[in-house]
This record gives C-alpha cells, structure tokens and sequence, in this order.
C-alpha cells in the first residue's frame, strides 16, 4: 500500500492510506529521527499482523526546511497589513526560498475586514507585478475564502508568513477544524521542537494543507550574491540581458534590470528590498572566504 506521511513523532508516523489514517514506525533498528522522513512522503505500507510499517519512502520532488514538509506543491504566503505590521523583507525572504525550491509562492493578504482597501491594493499590485497570484481574504468574515479554498484541489499547500497574521485562522475557517491561535501558538513556537510541529490536513477535493509557526527568522538561501536576481521572477528575464555577466543590479552600466525598473516594470519595493538581501549575500561570501 501506498500512503502519505501526515505528521512525524519520535517513533512512529501518521499516514493517510486511502480514506485511513494508521500509525506506522520504520522497518529495522532505524529510528524514524534517522530515518529522514517528512511529512508530505509518500511511503510504502506494509501490514503485519497488528501493526503497521513503513518499508520504503518514495524519491521527493522537494524538501522544505522550514517547515520541514516533502513533496510541496505551493505555499501560501500570508501577510497581514497593520496587524501585524506589513514587512514586505520577510514576505520576500519566503518567496526567494520557495523560488529557490521551485515551489509556487501564492500570496495572501489577510485580515481584509480590518485593513485599508488603498493599502490592500498597493501590496496586492507589487506581487501581482512581480508574477505571483495574490488573493484577498477575512478569516473572520469569510471573504475570499472560497478562492482560497480553490487553489487546495489535489495539491500539497504549506502556509507561511509572520506570526498573528492569521494562518491556523484561515486553515480553521477553511477545513471547520479547530487548529491552535493566537498565544497557544506563540507557546509553542517557543518550545524546543517546533520545527517537528507540522502536520498535514486534508483537504476537501483531495488536497493537504500544513499550518505553520511564523517563524521570527528566515535565513537567506545559500547562493553566490549574482545568482540571488534569478530567484525574482520579475527580474529574470531581463537579468539575461545585462552588459555584465555576473551583473549584480546594483549600479552597472547597460544593465537591464536597473532599466527595468526605471520603466516601472519591476515593482521599486521588490528591489529595494533585493539590494538590502544582495548586501547580506555578499557579507556572507566574504566570511566564507576569511
Ligand atoms: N479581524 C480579523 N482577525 C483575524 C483574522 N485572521 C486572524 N485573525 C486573528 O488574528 C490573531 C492571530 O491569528 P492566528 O491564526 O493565530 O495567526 P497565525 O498566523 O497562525 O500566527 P502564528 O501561529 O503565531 O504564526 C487571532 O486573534 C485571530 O483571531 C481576520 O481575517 N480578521
Ligand atoms: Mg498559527
Ligand atoms: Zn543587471
């Protein structure tokens, strides 16, 4: 049988096998913790007399890390605009891994009900630009839920973004299950094994949605400052077209991606915020070469 991983505890795993869900621990001495398995696996299920146990886990198509999930197809990026605070770096710190994954990155303003319909706009306008979807929802009014709900058919969907943006919020409106909020999950955000805490949920039309803690740092990924504009959608396909090869977009002659943006094609904040990632790339490549 096959199956796929729900969530992974310290000796045994939760895998949805046709309309089941059963607990299975590893075949042999392994461990799970050594036996490298995520949830969002596809495993291979093998039932002995009362139990059951996984015997081999299928080649992933990506790995996650934070959250650690297999197998993700899009992650939805949530981001609230006054509560908290807009922070367009941390959105684009998630978008820059996720492109790094090659995993669609959707995003998601919530908390509609609450916020400034100019504002809503604006940042809808920048990551629309930029090439990703954008929806707009209210987990408290339901609004733009059903687009939401929508884009789970059939696929593997991590949400991400800041804490008390209204992720486990929007998950709970969506599945009609209640997931932890507000402080509980700061709580537990702060415990040792919140990078264990993931767990899939299915979704109605065949789909799984993992909640996620909001992280309070996301580490840039580990590429060689030039190569950090191919994670920009907007800006790749004028990055080929620089005078310099290893063109950085900062101030270069005859680059096409400064002139890119001067006609207004790449959203200013987007860059903005690449100059300032560019600087810590370059930090961490003197370091490494110390
Ligand atoms: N008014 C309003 N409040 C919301 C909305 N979505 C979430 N909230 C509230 O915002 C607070 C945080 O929501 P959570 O769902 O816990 O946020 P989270 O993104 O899961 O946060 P972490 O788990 O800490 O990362 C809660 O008090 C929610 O009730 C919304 O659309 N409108
Ligand atoms: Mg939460
Ligand atoms: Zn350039």
């Amino acid at each position: 049988m096959i199956g796929r991983v729900l969530s992974v505890h310290s000796s045994e795993c939760k895998v949805a096998v046709g309309e089941e869900v059963v607990s299975c621990s590893f075949r042999g001495r392994l461990r799970l913790e050594d036996a490298q398995i995520y949830a969002g696996d596809m495993v291979h299920v093998f039932r002995s007399a009362d139990s059951y146990l996984i015997e081999r886990v299928n080649q992933r198509k990506n790995l996650l890390v934070r959250p650690p999930v297999a197998n993700v197809d899009q992650a939805i990026v949530v981001t609230a605009i006054t509560q908290p605070p807009l922070d367009l770096a941390y959105i684009d710190r998630i978008l820059i891994q996720l492109e790094y994954e090659e995993i669609e990155g959707i995003l998601c303003i919530n908390k509609q009900d609450l916020e400034d319909q100019n504002e809503i706009d604006r940042v809808k306008r920048i990551y629309s630009d930029a090439g990703y979807k954008c929806v707009v929802t209210s987990a408290a009014t339901g609004y733009g839920l059903d687009e939401l709900a929508d884009l789970f058919r059939g696929k593997v969907t991590v949400f991400a973004g800041q804490s008390g943006v209204g992720k486990s919020k929007l998950i709970s409106a969506l599945l009609g299950v209640e997931l932890l909020t507000g402080e509980l999950s700061q709580a537990l955000r702060r415990g040792r094994h919140t990078t264990r805490w993931v767990s899939l949920l299915r979704t109605p039309g065949d789909g799984y949605v993992a909640d996620t803690p909001g992280f309070s740092r996301i580490d840039l990924v580990d590429v060689e400052p030039h190569e950090l504009s191919f994670l920009y959608p907007e800006f790749r396909e004028h990055a080929v077209l620089c005078h310099f090869p290893r063109c950085l977009h900062k101030t270069e002659r005859r680059c096409a991606v400064l002139e890119a943006l001067d006609r207004g094609e790449i959203p200013r904040e987007r860059h903005d915020n690449y100059l300032m990632f560019l600087e810590e790339l370059i930090e961490r490549a003197k370091r490494k070469y110390e």
